[in-house]
């Protein structure tokens, strides 16, 4: 190869690198959060979102700084690939001053205004009508922003999810609808509970495009997240993608699985989102076993440094018990 293709070269392959780094930050993040929670260190529902990394770190990498993200409650890898500072997000699942919300909103709460991150969210299909406004506001004011808007299968199961669709496809709102098909809603199949499982074709109803894209694949997930940011953007109207991936843990922290076979998983493991595109980057050359230990390791220290300034960081005073809550001067 040419020193000039070589060079060429190094920006993708440096951005493939980034995006393994990010996932593998997830991984780790979370796999961390699983053993803090057993020793009852963290508390509170913690969902994790193992497996389907690619997700969020693919649609992330298509959006600028500018543009806004609304979350699940399943928010860890949402907010890391947004941005947030980890150890903002580890002090937040400790409960503490120094989190990103204060220590006030816990594992499913994250949210972070100055990166547009607009939580967060308990509430199944909660972020849609919220997303919605977003773009709305953006709308009126003229502003060029994507709202992306995270969700999974069970949403599509909500009257809300259905309102969302109809207004942001009436008012032409700059929305990409990302829809995280894992395949369950906490213990129902998809199939189980819904008449038509092909959810583009839904969202194609309201007059959207909308497509089906391999949510175990990063690099497929970016290409296809680019093309609808870009149409969003370009005054396209909102935009669905079906994101099919799946969830290696439990649903949430306590779930005895019992509504899914071990081999089912086994077979989606196959397809592990940071081992697949690791082992591009090592086939290619571009990312060899000693640099991916050396990504790992400095993981690690760094997520074992956010654990030590967690522990050290102070919980809210009792005293401000009820700042930031609204409650209204008795008459
Ligand atoms: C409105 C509402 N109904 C029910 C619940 C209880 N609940 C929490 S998570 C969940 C499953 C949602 O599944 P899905 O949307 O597919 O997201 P996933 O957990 O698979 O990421 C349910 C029913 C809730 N939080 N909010
Ligand atoms: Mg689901």
């Amino acid at each position: 190869m040419s020193t000039a293709a070589a060079k060429a070269l190094q920006p993708r392959a440096a951005h493939q690198r980034d995006l393994l780094r990010q996932m593998l930050a997830i991984r780790r993040f979370e796999d961390t959060c699983a053993e803090l929670y057993s020793a009852g260190e963290i508390r509170g529902f913690v969902h994790l979102y193992i497996g389907e990394e690619a997700v969020a770190v693919g649609v992330s990498a298509a959006l600028t700084a500018d543009d806004s993200i609304v979350s699940t409650y399943r928010d860890h890898g949402h907010a890391l690939a947004r941005g947030l500072p980890l150890d903002s997000v580890m002090a937040e699942m400790y409960g503490k001053t120094t989190g990103c919300s204060r220590g006030r909103g816990g594992s499913m709460h994250l949210f972070d205004v100055s990166r547009r991150f607009y939580g967060g969210n308990a509430i199944v299909g909660g972020g849609l009508p919220l997303a919605v406004g977003i773009a709305l506001a953006d709308k009126l004011r003229g502003d060029s922003r994507v709202t992306a808007c995270f969700f999974g299968d069970g949403a599509v199961a909500e009257g809300e999810f259905h309102e969302c669709m109809n207004l942001a496809a009436l008012w032409d709102l700059p929305v990409l609808f990302c829809c995280e098909n894992n395949l369950y809603a906490m213990g129902t199949a998809l199939v189980r509970a819904q008449a038509q499982t092909d959810l583009a074709l839904r969202a194609g109803s309201y007059g959207m495009p909308a497509w089906p894209v391999d949510g175990m694949d990063v690099l497929a997930v970016e290409h296809a997240a680019r093309s609808a940011v870009g149409a969003v953007r370009a005054g396209g109207g909102p935009h669905f993608l079906e994101l099919r991936t799946y969830r290696f843990r439990a649903h949430s922290m306590y779930d005895p699985e019992l509504y899914r076979d071990k081999s089912e998983v086994q077979e989606w493991k196959k397809r592990d989102p940071v081992a697949l595109l690791a082992g591009r980057l090592r086939d290619s050359g571009e990312c060899t076993d000693a640099e991916f230990q050396a990504m790992s390791d400095e993981l690690t220290a760094e997520i074992d440094a956010a654990i030590a300034a967690a522990r050290a960081a102070p919980v809210e005073p009792v005293a401000d018990l009820t700042r930031f809550v609204y409650h209204p001067e008795p008459k």
